[in-house]
């Protein structure tokens, strides 16, 4: 039996959040055409394809994306491939696009940046495991900082594959699809990664750590 988590708001589809920005805001480090395309292409098909396969399941359909691929397991075997890839790329984007912003970059402050500090011993140690998570991912994938069993550390997924899945709560993560990287930076995915730091809204990335380690 699926459970439906605490504050799960009762919905009967799932929607395309709106770009917190302007495509052109992260310029010149991701460029405007490539955030049209992810979000109003390749996200909105994650969408539109999750919402597909709930057609007529009332009771998959009350449930939050995150109470969804909690319990991947226990979705119908013949919906499960596409809840897990839609929604996965559903809840992966949506948290993607919150954590940039135009003027970002530098380095977190606060509860975050201890954690990093205990966990790393230095913001430039945590980022360089972390490039090297997202660098060696084989094919598409993200690479996440995530608490797993109360320690925060870093991995990396292939596909649309979220540490939820398996008892991870991420609250940071990079997208390295080449649909993210591949017309400004083609085969140069650390030329894409080493931009991406200069984006990243860790205002928002706080807000996240803080909710994930509740
Ligand atoms: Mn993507």
């Amino acid at each position: 039996m699926i459970q439906t988590g605490q504050g799960a708001a009762p919905q009967m589809t799932f929607t395309l959040p709106p770009l917190p920005y302007a495509f052109d805001a992260l310029e010149p480090y991701i460029d405007a055409k490539t955030m049209e395309i992810h979000h109003d292409k390749h996200h909105a098909a994650y969408v539109t394809n999750l919402n597909k396969a709930l057609e007529g399941n009332a009771e998959l359909q009350k449930l939050s994306v995150e109470d969804l691929l909690a319990q991947i397991n226990k979705v119908p075997e013949n919906i499960r491939t596409a809840v897990r890839n839609n929604g996965g790329g559903h809840m992966n984007h949506s948290m993607f696009w919150k954590i940039m912003k135009k003027g970002g970059g530098g380095e977190p402050s606060g509860d975050l940046a201890g954690a990093i500090k205990s966990s790393f011993g230095s913001f430039a140690d945590f980022k360089t495991k972390f490039n090297d998570a997202a660098t060696k991912r084989f094919g598409s994938g993200w690479a996440w900082l995530l608490f797993r069993d109360g320690k925060v550390t870093i991995e990396s997924s292939a596909n649309q594959d979220n540490p939820i899945m398996d008892g991870g709560k991420a609250f940071f993560g990079l997208d390295v699809w080449e649909h993210a990287y591949y017309l400004k930076y083609q085969n140069r995915r650390p030329e894409y990664i080493e931009a991406w730091w200069n984006v990243i809204n860790w205002a928002q990335v706080a807000e996240n750590y803080a909710h994930a380690k509740k």
